[in-house]
């Protein structure tokens, strides 16, 4: 497998989370996968143009009110061929980020060749565009972004084509804007949200996901956004909302994810994003990622 980081924060509203990549390998990320019999591949982090560094007076290509949209489309087209090559050379690629805008990149590197499924575990639903974004912070579009949302329709460096809608899946949403709330139930993706986890369980939840996200399809991405976890469990995240999953439910997510793969293949890509390690607490949230990956990848904790 390949390590990818993808260390931009053009789609949050706070610096952090480009340390994220760093944070994460500190936290023994290689080590613990290599403990599953997998070769690791650290293919080190992508050029990205610091935000400092950006010329205010170059061009912008404004799309509504999305924020930084130049340098999230170089990230973006970096990372999508970074992807693919790693899925070209037969290693199963694992990005590290980075604002979940990153996640644009990851899905249409993984979909260029391919008919994919997403599980997308997270608080948000991801799921705004340019015109429905109350923050214009790009980290809360890219399920839109890759299917083509709203004015995403003519961003070709956004959308992934073989990225298939009905196999979308989000699991344990708890905060979702009114707008896009409307979106999704118009959309054809699946959303499970926490009450859903509370009311039937994490076990059931996640099959009927896995069932849903690789349905038809030639493999799953599995995008991980760290807030997804309760704040408590995981306090180095930019956008933390109470109420979240447990680590036993995200290792039992995972698990049953590697389990899966063992059965059927279907694992095709990963990412984990979201992380800001300025806002953690001693590399917390950072270890979790790590050993969240390492699940996902086959390794057992209990
Ligand atoms: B994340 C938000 F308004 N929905 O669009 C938005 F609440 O990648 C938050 O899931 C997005 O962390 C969070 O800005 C994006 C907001
Ligand atoms: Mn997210
Ligand atoms: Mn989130
Ligand atoms: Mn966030």
């Amino acid at each position: 497998m390949r390590i990818i980081g993808a260390p931009s924060d053009y789609g949050a509203n706070r610096r952090g989370v480009d340390m994220g990549p760093s944070a994460i390998r500190y936290a023994d990320l290689a080590a613990g996968i290599e403990v599953t019999g997998a070769t690791v591949h650290d293919a080190g982090d992508l050029a990205v143009p610091r935000a400092e560094e950006r010329d205010p007076d170059r061009e912008q290509p404004t799309v509504g009110k999305a924020k930084f949209l130049r340098e999230t489309r170089e990230v973006s087209r970096t990372l999508a061929d970074a992807v693919a090559d790693s899925l070209a050379d037969g290693e199963f690629p694992l990005v590290l980020g980075g604002d979940h805008s990153i996640a644009i990149g990851s899905l249409a590197g993984t979909a260029r060749d391919a008919e994919v499924g997403a599980v997308w575990f997270d608080a948000h639903g991801d799921f705004n565009t340019p015109e429905t974004s109350p923050s214009g912070n790009v980290h809360g579009m890219p399920v839109a972004a890759a299917l083509g949302k709203g004015s995403f329709a003519d961003a070709t460096w956004a959308r992934a084509d073989g990225l298939r809608e009905e196999n979308v899946v989000f699991v344990g949403l708890r905060d979702i804007d009114e707008h896009e709330r409307e979106a999704i139930n118009e959309s054809d993706v699946t959303a499970f949200t926490m009450s859903d986890i509370d009311e039937r369980g994490i076990s059931t939840v996640v099959e009927e996901a896995l069932d849903v996200a690789s349905a038809g399809v030639d493999g799953v991405h599995v995008s991980f956004d760290l807030d997804w976890l309760d704040p408590n469990e995981a306090p180095g995240v930019g956008t933390p909302v109470r109420g979240g999953a447990t680590y036993r439910e995200a290792h039992w997510a995972l698990e049953a994810v590697a389990n899966r793969d063992a059965e059927d293949g279907i694992l095709r890509s990963m990412e984990l994003v979201e992380v800001n390690p300025i806002l953690d607490q001693s590399n917390r949230t950072a270890e979790m990622a790590a050993e969240l990956a390492a699940s996902a990848l086959g390794k057992r904790i209990l």
